[in-house]
């Protein structure tokens, strides 16, 4: 038990009070009825430690105050302040309502006490540099009052105060006067006092410990330990929800294990434990053929279904987002209607006998597709080059040549020239020709490639030469 000095205020149908155990020990006297003021009050102010007293008289002056609309923004405002320090330090900017745009107000501190000052026309309160000792007093109540110039001039008081915890004097009920500072330490130790009304009066006091924890559960801080995942991951270091912060790639990396260490901010001691995160394929990847163009002689004539090549696409991606289908696509030319590609193994046939004549070659589009979802398709080209072989038979321009040959003509003049054509490019100036009949006994066989025709002999007459 210890002796603590107490005020009692000796007040006409309690006018005046101390209202909690805290302006008790500090003496501060407030009004509790405004209802019936007189003009002077004269208060007998007892101070007691328990064990002696001693008394003494306060003259209370009332004078009339007009109601008037001009107040404070909040009636009661917080901060704190770190003991020791020399420097001035910002406590509250108060901020006056009910004013006139620019009224002019003016500011100033009910109750200084040497340590606080409140800026007269701005409001800003803020401690002189006296340094505070926590142990000498923890906690400050300052009285601000803003007035302004009007006649009769408006007042209003705000209370800056420094409580975090409040108990209530008659219930003992300890309430939180404003939000904790979820950065600061999240145990409070407090001092209560619990004093009798008797004559004499005795007090005890016990030690009230708050551990305040946040809405998920104890204060914890929770980290990623070094060189895991921290690329790729975070972790809120006080809710521990852990979220992506750069895509993952299936194709690279498809598990990455994460050790989340929980650590107890008071104490410093964790724990540990080891996240698998299985990363799940998506269809990001678009076939690829092995070639971006294909080249491939193919003969003409050859029998339809004939393998003209086969093309292979891969795709990054897993299952079905892998899973490739091949199709030729339209084109403005007629591709698709000599030429076939199997949907599953890329190999292309032809559908029609290919003709040098007619084509000489073909520019194929093949696409191959996967079975994403959102499917993805890749091209590529293929040349098919159409070779020529001799599928089409020499060709005399005419059925039949007349010539006259004078009879004079000697051995070795021109009598015609006859001409053949083949459809068959490598044929065209590689043609032959022979005399097959009509020239019995007395001929010599033309091999000119040109097809001219020297005067079979030197003899007269008419002559029917059949070539071939
Ligand atoms: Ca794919
Ligand atoms: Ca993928
Ligand atoms: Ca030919
Ligand atoms: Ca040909």
């Amino acid at each position: 038990m210890t002796p603590t000095r107490q005020c009692h205020t000796a007040s006409p149908r309690g006018i005046f009070t101390t209202p909690s155990l805290f302006t008790r020990t500090l003496g501060v006297i407030t009004v509790s009825n405004v209802s019936d003021f007189r003009s002077f009050y004269q208060l007998v102010v007892k101070a007691s430690d328990g064990l002696y007293k001693d008394s003494a008289t306060v003259m209370v002056n009332v004078t009339n105050l007009t109601a008037s609309d001009l107040g404070f923004q909040h009636s009661v405002y917080s901060a704190s302040v770190t003991e020791n320090l020399k420097t001035v330090q910002t406590l509250a900017a108060l901020k006056a309502t009910g004013c006139h745009l620019n009224e002019p107000l003016f500011y100033s501190v009910l109750n200084p006490m040497g340590r606080f000052a409140v800026s007269q026309s701005s409001g800003v309160l803020e401690t002189t540099g006296v340094p505070f000792d926590r142990e000498q007093q923890d906690v400050y109540t300052v009285v601000v009052k803003v007035e302004d110039m009007r006649t009769p001039a408006r007042t209003a008081t705000a209370q800056e105060d420094y409580n975090l915890f409040r108990i209530d004097p008659g219930l003992g009920d300890v309430s939180l006067q404003r939000p904790v500072d979820f950065e600061a330490l999240n145990k409070y130790v407090l001092r209560v006092l619990a004093v009798d009304e008797a004559e004499p009066t005795h007090s005890t006091a016990a030690q009230l410990v708050i551990q305040a924890r946040n809405p998920d559960g104890y204060r914890l801080i929770y980290n990623l330990e070094e060189g895991n995942g921290s690329k790729h991951f975070h972790i809120d270091f006080k809710t521990g929800v852990l979220t992506v912060t750069n895509p993952l790639d299936y194709e690279s990396q498809t598990m990455h294990v994460l050790t989340v260490r929980a650590s107890d901010s008071v104490t410093g001691a964790f724990s540990e434990a080891s996240i698998e995160i299985e990363v799940e394929d998506v269809n990001d990847n678009a076939p690829v053929f092995s070639k971006s163009k294909y080249s491939v002689n193919m003969a003409e004539a050859l029998p339809v279904g004939s393998s003209v090549i086969q093309v292979s696409a891969s795709d990054r991606d897993s299952a079905q987002n892998k899973d490739l289908t091949f199709e030729i696509m339209k084109t403005e030319g007629n591709e698709t209607e000599f030429f076939a590609v199997d949907p599953s193994s890329g190999m292309i046939v032809t559908t029609q006998v290919l003709d040098h004549e007619n084509t000489k070659h073909f520019i194929l589009k093949i696409k191959a597709t996967d079975r994403g979802s959102a499917p993805l398709s890749g091209e590529t080209s293929v040349f098919v080059n159409v070779t020529d072989v001799n599928d089409n038979p020499p060709d005399f321009v005419t059925s039949q040549y007349g010539a006259s040959l004078d009879e004079m003509a000697k051995c070795g003049h021109i009598v015609i020239k006859i001409q053949a054509s083949d459809p068959d490019t490598g044929d065209l100036n590689n043609l032959k020709y022979k005399i097959l009949s009509g020239n019995e006994g007395r001929t010599s066989t033309s091999t000119s490639p040109r097809g001219s025709s020297p005067s079979p002999t030197c003899a007269r007459g008419t002559w029917i030469l059949t070539t071939t």
